[in-house]
C-alpha cells in the first residue's frame, strides 16, 4: 500500500515512526519533501492540516488517518473526496494531559486564583478570599468520549463530584454520574460549578458555550475550553464574565489561531489564555494507532477511531 503523509509541525518524528513500524512492504511518501510522487498509487493520507489542493489527483484514495482526535478542520477541507473513510486518533497520549489540564483549570477555580491574581495586580492583600473545597466544586464535563471520560476519572481522585454530559448514554466509573441529550442538559448544568468542554466541534454543538447556556449555570461557574474555539460565543463570555455571572474562564481554543494580538481575551483580567497546547499527540503512540487502524483496514474490518461523517465526530 502507498501512503501519503503531511504534517508540518512534528518534526519528522512521527513520520519516521509510522515508516519504521510499517515496514518495507508499504510506502509512505512525505507530500512536502518527497520527489515524483506516484498520486495515482496513493491509497491512504495521513495528514493534520493538509492544503486545500493536497487531495486533487488521488483517485484510489480509500482512507484518510487524522493527526488528531479532533477532525473539525479535515471534514470541512474543501478537497476532501466525500467517500474516503475519515481515520482520528483516539486519545494517543493526550487524555493524561487533558486530564491534568482540567486538573489545573478546576484548582484555579476552586482556590479562586483568578481573584487573587486580579487582587495581585492591584497590589491589594485580600486575605478574605477563602477558597472553596474540593468536595464542593461540582464540575460538569461536557463530552464522555476518550478524553472527557479520562478528564472525569481524574477530577474524581481529586475528590471533585463529577458528572459528564454526552450525546448517548455511558456507563461510567463511580462516582462519575453520567447524563445525556437536550433533556438532560440543563439540570447538568445547573450543578456545573466548574464546566469542562470536550466535544468535538459539529453543526449541534458549534456556538454551545453561549450566553443562554452561561446563564443556567451556578452564578460565579468557571469555563474551561479546551474542545474548539467554535464552541464558544466569545463576547458571551465577556459579558458574562464582566457582570459576575461566570467567575473565570481558561481557553486553551480559539476561532482563530494563533488568536489575534487585538482580540479582548488577551487582556481580560478573568481569563486565562493557552495557545492550543493542552494535550499534545505523542508521535510513537499516534504511529501505534494509525498501524493499528490500518491493519483493520487490511483484514477488512472496520478501524477504531473511524468518524461518523455524517454525525460529525
Ligand atoms: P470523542 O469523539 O471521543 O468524544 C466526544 C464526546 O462528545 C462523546 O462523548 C460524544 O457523545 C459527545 N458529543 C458529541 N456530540 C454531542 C452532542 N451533540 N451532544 C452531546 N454530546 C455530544 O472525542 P475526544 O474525547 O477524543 O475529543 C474531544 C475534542 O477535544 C476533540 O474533538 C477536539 O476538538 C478536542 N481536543 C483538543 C485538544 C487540545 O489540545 N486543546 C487536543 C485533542 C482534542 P457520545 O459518547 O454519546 O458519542
Ligand atoms: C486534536 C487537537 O484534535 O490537537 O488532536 O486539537
Amino acid at each position: 500500500m502507498n501512503f501519503l503523509y503531511y504534517c508540518q509541525d512534528d518534526n519528522g518524528k512521527l513520520l519516521q515512526a509510522v515508516r519504521e513500524k510499517l515496514g518495507n512492504s508499504h510506502h509512505v511518501f512525505d507530500w512536502l519533501n518527497d520527489q515524483d510522487i506516484p498520486l495515482e498509487n496513493i491509497d491512504a493520507a495521513i495528514v493534520w492540516l493538509p492544503p486545500d489542493h493536497f487531495f486533487e489527483g488521488l483517485p484510489n484514495l480509500t482512507h484518510v488517518y487524522a493527526l488528531a482526535a479532533g477532525v473539525d478542520h479535515l471534514l470541512k477541507h474543501p478537497g476532501l473526496p466525500p467517500h474516503v473513510n475519515v481515520v482520528r486518533l483516539r486519545d494517543a497520549g493526550m487524555g493524561e494531559q487533558m486530564a491534568e489540564y482540567a486538573l489545573l483549570g478546576t484548582l484555579m477555580a476552586q482556590r479562586k486564583m483568578v481573584q487573587i491574581s486580579i487582587a495581585q495586580s492591584e497590589n491589594q492583600w485580600r486575605h478574605e478570599i477563602s477558597a472553596d473545597t474540593a468536595i464542593s466544586t461540582r464540575v460538569g464535563v461536557l463530552g464522555a468520549g476518550a478524553l472527557g471520560s479520562k478528564v472525569a476519572e481524574r477530577l474524581a481522585l481529586n475528590n471533585y463530584p463529577v458528572t459528564c454530559w454526552s450525546r448517548s448514554p455511558h456507563t461510567l466509573p463511580k462516582p462519575i454520574v453520567s447524563m445525556h441529550g437536550a433533556n438532560e442538559l440543563d439540570a447538568f448544568l445547573a450543578q456545573s460549578n466548574v464546566l469542562v468542554c470536550l466535544l468535538p466541534l459539529t453543526e449541534n454543538t458549534h456556538g454551545i458555550l453561549n450566553g443562554e447556556l452561561f446563564d443556567k449555570l451556578p452564578t460565579g461557574a468557571f469555563l474551561i475550553n479546551p474542545g474548539r474555539g467554535g464552541h464558544l460565543v466569545d463576547n458571551d463570555l465577556i459579558e458574562a464574565l464582566d457582570s459576575g455571572k461566570l467567575s473565570g474562564a481558561l481557553l486553551d481554543v480559539f476561532h482563530e489561531e494563533p488568536l489575534v494580538s487585538s482580540h479582548p481575551f488577551w487582556n481580560h483580567p478573568k481569563i486565562i489564555v493557552t495557545p492550543h497546547v493542552a494535550a499534545k499527540s505523542v508521535p510513537d503512540k499516534s504511529a501505534d494507532q494509525i498501524i493499528d487502524s490500518i491493519r483493520h483496514v487490511e483484514r477488512g474490518d472496520l478501524p477504531p477511531g473511524l468518524v461518523n461523517r455524517d454525525r460529525g465526530y
